[in-house]
């Protein structure tokens, strides 16, 4: 870590501050029906919040609400469709006192989850649709800004970097600086390589390894792995078949500097997490 950069030592999601002592768990609640690990599963409200009840208590932190699959090949959602999906279950669980995310890439649905009780917005686009930004800094979220090279359907046909780590670096660091500059505090930003998006195995590989270059920007780091094809590349497993793999690769990130991990497998996660901290100390 450069020596006048600060470790982040919290993450301000509106009215929740997230000491960051121990690494933050992040349950995926998809209301899709067509994302890559889960989808159909939580379209229906009463499952979708019963899942979500499970890994709260389970031991999540947050709860990251997803109405728009990024899998290569799933269908655009328009807004309404988006916000018919996602808003009931943001009302719902906000009003039980959950700290919840909402993936979205479109500010009209940041606004309302915003308005409906979401605490962050976790963005695969980084803020970068017109007016992203402006939406979060008025509501006081925070917000995941995540990296990807070109979009969701051709995303994974030639992934092509000179420096992956540094191009990654750099691109999260310019999008912090514009998020500052239009007034979303230092604390409410984390930054995350997206992993999968417009990556090959060794590119995830070689950002998994160098996750404390990402930390050193002072940015907490989201690292989200879990059951990704990188994972089934590497052991051979279909999607259902990645806990195990997802958890090792939890806790590489964690080793790595990641503040917060964002999985499916909350409970299994949060058990290896608490293993890991006792021997770390
Ligand atoms: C929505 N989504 C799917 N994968 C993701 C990842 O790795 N990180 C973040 N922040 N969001 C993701």
């Amino acid at each position: 870590m450069p020596a006048n950069v600060e470790p982040a030592r919290a993450f301000r999601c509106g009215r929740f501050t997230f000491a960051l002592t121990r690494p933050l768990v992040m349950g995926i609640l998809n209301v899709t029906p067509d994302s890559f690990a889960d989808g159909g599963r939580y379209v229906e409200r009463e499952r979708a919040l019963a899942h979500a009840m499970q890994m709260r208590d389970d031991g999540a932190d947050l709860i990251d609400i997803g109405g728009e699959s990024s899998r290569p090949g799933a269908s655009p959602v328009t807004e309404s469709e988006e916000l018919d999906r996602v808003l009931p279950i943001v009302e719902a669980l906000a009003a039980a006192g959950f700290p919840l995310a909402v993936d979205t890439r479109k500010p009209a649905v940041m606004r309302a989850a915003a308005a409906g009780g979401a605490v962050m917005i976790n963005d695969i686009g980084a803020l970068t649709a017109p007016g992203a930004i402006e939406v979060c800094a008025e509501s006081g979220v925070g917000v995941c800004l995540m990296h990807m090279q070109r979009e969701p359907p051709t995303m994974q046909a030639a992934p092509d970097y000179r420096d992956v780590v540094a191009e990654v670096r750099a691109f999260l660091e310019a999008r912090a600086e514009a998020c500052l500059a239009a007034g979303i505090a230092r604390e409410c930003i984390a930054i995350d390589p997206g992993f999968g998006f417009g990556k090959t195995l060794a590119h995830n590989l070689e950002l998994l390894r160098s996750l404390g270059s990402l930390a050193a920007t002072g940015f907490p780091v989201v690292a989200g792995l879990s059951r990704k094809s990188s994972l089934g590349a590497i052991t051979g497993r279909g999607v259902d078949e990645r806990m195990p793999a997802s958890v090792a690769a939890a806790l590489a990130a964690v080793a790595r500097g990641a503040a917060i991990v964002r999985v499916h497998d909350v409970r299994e996660t949060v058990d290896a997490l608490r293993v890991w901290q006792a021997v770390e100390g």
